[in-house]
């Protein structure tokens, strides 16, 4: 409830869409806010855990297949290597290796949306594998995106990896891979990791590890928003929930309201009030497989041109082309 009847204005947008997001029934906040400096710490150790086998699968995927991966980047001219949410790197630097091995004519622009996060990366492969010729762009996909429809100086090969597609809806993924692929050339390449539909148990342990990472994870949202916008959630008030739905192939992760409370959110000058069982939206981690991929690439106006997968079929990384 509002304390008065002003129209709120909101001088970033995580307090617009915590505002909003607060406010409509049911109520969901994204998890793109998950990704603070904590939440960073945490994601790193859930790529650890026994239970998310996303990280891991995705891992051997490159190791196993990385000389086809390569053959499949390489070209004449070179080729310029565009990842999109770079990360701590680990699982390219199996290909960015390589490619260097091989004397391969390349070059890698990371893109992430933290700053510290590029510096790290780039700092590691200066001592890990010297000789690369990096280019690090800090910024939101969008805004990436659009400079790179700008951008051809020889192939490109734009890589996103980890499944991060899962946590689009579906318009979101369609409207996200339009835009990759009006990027592209015709000799352009994308490759992209998606976490594949499985064992419905397998899906819910890896979100819903036995340490509480997870929900540590989960919860961290509430504190962050308690730090940003001067509030007062108790996350201990709240369970870390996740679901799955095998139909869908849609995880989807709540917090859960354990008793009726209410939370003050000062820099909103926002009151929000939870029944008891209410529950806050926070993730979809969605799950595909080839027919649901083959969906969203005509979508897209993108054509399979190759796929790798682990023994399991537990994870698979698509390349794509216009
Ligand atoms: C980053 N993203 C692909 C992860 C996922 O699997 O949806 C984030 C995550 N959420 C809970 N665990 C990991």
């Amino acid at each position: 409830m509002m304390n008065d009847t002003k129209p709120p204005q909101f001088e970033t947008q995580f307090a617009a869409d915590i505002f909003h997001g607060l406010t409509t029934y049911p109520k969901t906040l994204s998890s793109k806010y998950f990704y603070d400096k904590k939440g960073d710490e945490l994601f790193q150790q859930i790529m650890d855990l026994p239970e998310y086998y996303l990280t891991g699968k995705e891992y051997g995927i490159l190791e196993k297949h990385r000389e086809e991966i390569a053959a499949a980047f390489t070209s004449a001219e070179g080729f310029d290597l565009i990842e999109l949410g770079a990360g701590d790197g680990k699982k390219t630097k199996i290909l960015l290796r390589h490619f260097v091995e091989n004397e391969f004519n390349f070059k890698y622009l990371p893109v992430d949306i933290s700053k510290n996060v590029l510096d790290q990366l780039t700092k590691s492969l200066r001592t890990e594998i010297p000789g690369i010729e990096v280019v690090p762009k800090q910024g939101m996909y969008k805004k990436v995106l659009e400079d790179l429809a700008g951008y051809q100086t020889r192939k490109k090969v734009i890589l996103f990896l980890g499944s991060n597609i899962g946590n689009l809806s579906q318009e979101e993924a369609v409207n996200f891979l339009k835009k990759i692929s009006s990027s592209m050339s015709s000799e352009d390449l994308f490759f992209m990791g998606v976490d594949q539909k499985k064992d419905p148990q397998t899906v819910l342990d890896a979100y819903n590890d036995s340490r509480g990472v997870t929900a540590a994870f989960n919860k961290n949202l509430l504190t962050r928003i308690n730090r940003e916008l001067q509030a007062n959630f108790d996350p201990d008030a709240f369970l870390h929930w996740p679901v799955y739905d095998p139909e869908a192939g849609t995880a989807k992760s709540f917090l859960v309201s354990t008793k009726e409370q209410t939370v003050q959110i000062n820099s909103l000058n926002l009151e929000v009030t939870f029944r008891e069982w209410e529950s806050i939206h926070t993730e979809i981690s969605q799950k595909y497989d080839d027919t649901s991929v083959a969906w969203l690439a005509k979508e897209a106006g993108l054509e399979i041109s190759g796929s790798f997968s682990d023994e399991q079929n537990y994870f698979k990384n698509y390349l794509f082309k216009r």
